[in-house]
């Protein structure tokens, strides 16, 4: 038996037989097999499953980047009840940093080789339109080379607002200004149950799929997320990959989807959610990886999970940890413990010792640098 072989006959062996078929043919799965995914005990089967598909992608290649994030403001609208980050102004902690504040950032990491600044905030409606386009000069002036990938759909729907013009007259200006991708919060789970119960001031997430449609159509490439482990159910769990394999099918500019899970102190859900354990994680990277045929890479975004969870996760379709990060607010707001920062060589580390093959990537997956001078760039 070759080792594909083996693999399908123990997820034949735990119940997953026609989902083994499938992704022996390549076939598309089904809502009802995400269930069936979502559902089964055989954790290992499906983790070798997804594992099947991801070395299938990407071998032993998995990537990660030097980057660093800025959360320009916490001041936001929006009373998320998941959220830990978010600030009135006035209140304590509450800030919003001036251009050149942002720009001092860039700055104070000016000696190491960062590559991509991830940069996203609250919403707060007195921001004027200019501060935006100001905030992406002022990063591209401090380090003319840096990736800025900003902006979640959430806040593209806030600027397209102040700024009085559709998003498709929007992107143009915001790209001159400096803006090169968008990352992929602001998702959290598109089904209205929920966004009626925990994040009804947002934008909702046909609205968000809406947006994301037209960053795609302008040539903008874009990550997508869910945020689970708080009230959803597994059904619309799998309506929302479905809904982010249809667009995939018709917009094609998804480069990677990162399943977030909900961290739970200093919130209105922290009795929810215990947070991030390696069998949730390890299934939500699996289930992801055999539905979303259609998206390139499934990142183990280490901060939110740990690194030692991340490494796991990519025994189970994830093939991304992320990056360096530098200074994380969102997730230590809400509880998190890691580090804020991980050194450059510690993720190399991290990834060799899974037995992968680590690889620098910059934002659009060119490569940087790669322990396999197979994959080094000519
Ligand atoms: O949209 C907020 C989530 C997202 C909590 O694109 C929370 O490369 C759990 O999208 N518990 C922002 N989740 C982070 C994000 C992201 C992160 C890393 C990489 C990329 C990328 C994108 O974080 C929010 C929301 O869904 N979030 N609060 C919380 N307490």
């Amino acid at each position: 038996m070759t080792p594909e072989e083996r693999v399908l006959a123990r997820a034949r062996e735990a119940g997953l037989g026609p989902i083994a078929e499938k992704v022996a043919a390549g076939e598309r799965l089904s809502a009802d097999d995400g269930l069936a995914l979502y559902a089964t005990p055989a954790i290992h089967a499906l983790g070798e499953l997804a594992n099947l598909v991801r070395e299938r992608l990407h071998g032993d290649l998995t990537y990660f980047n030097v980057n660093q994030h800025v959360n320009y403001t916490n001041y936001c609208n929006k009373f998320c009840k998941f959220c830990s980050f978010d600030r009135l102004p006035g209140q304590e902690g509450a800030y919003l940093m001036t251009p050149d504040e942002v720009a001092q950032k860039i700055k104070d990491h000016i000696d190491e080789p960062v590559t991509e600044v991830h940069m996203v905030a609250g919403v707060w409606p007195k921001i004027p339109y200019e501060y935006y386009l100001d905030i992406l000069r002022a990063v591209k002036a401090a380090r003319p080379e840096i990736h800025i990938k900003a902006f979640t759909m959430v806040e593209l729907d806030q600027i397209a607002k102040v700024a009085k013009k559709p998003l498709a007259e929007v992107l143009p200006e915001l790209r001159e200004a400096g803006l090169d991708s968008c990352p992929g919060g602001g998702a959290e789970v598109f089904a209205d149950r929920i966004h009626q119960e925990g994040y009804k001031l947002k934008i909702s997430g046909e609205r968000w799929l809406e947006l994301a449609r037209t960053v795609h159509e302008a040539g903008l490439r874009t990550n997508c997320t869910m945020l689970h482990g708080h009230i959803e159910t597994v059904e619309e769990k799998v309506d929302h990959l479905e809904r982010l394999r249809r667009l995939q099918d018709e917009a094609g500019g998804f480069q990677t989807y990162i399943p977030l899970s909900s961290h739970p102190e200093n919130n209105e859900w922290e009795n929810l959610s215990r947070g991030p354990t390696a069998l949730v994680e390890g299934r939500e990277m699996a289930v992801a990886r055999l539905l979303l045929d259609n998206i390139p890479h499934v990142k183990a975004y280490w901060i939110l999970m740990e690194l030692a969870i991340a490494q796991t996760c990519l025994a189970f379709g994830a093939d991304d940890v992320d990056g360096t990060v530098v200074e994380e607010k969102i997730y230590h707001d809400a509880g998190a413990t890691t580090p804020q920062r991980t050194a450059r060589d510690e993720l190399v580390q991290a990834i060799r010792d899974a037995g992968r093959i680590p690889v620098e990537r910059d934002t659009l997956y060119n490569v940087v640098w790669s322990d396999d001078p197979a994959t080094l760039p000519s």
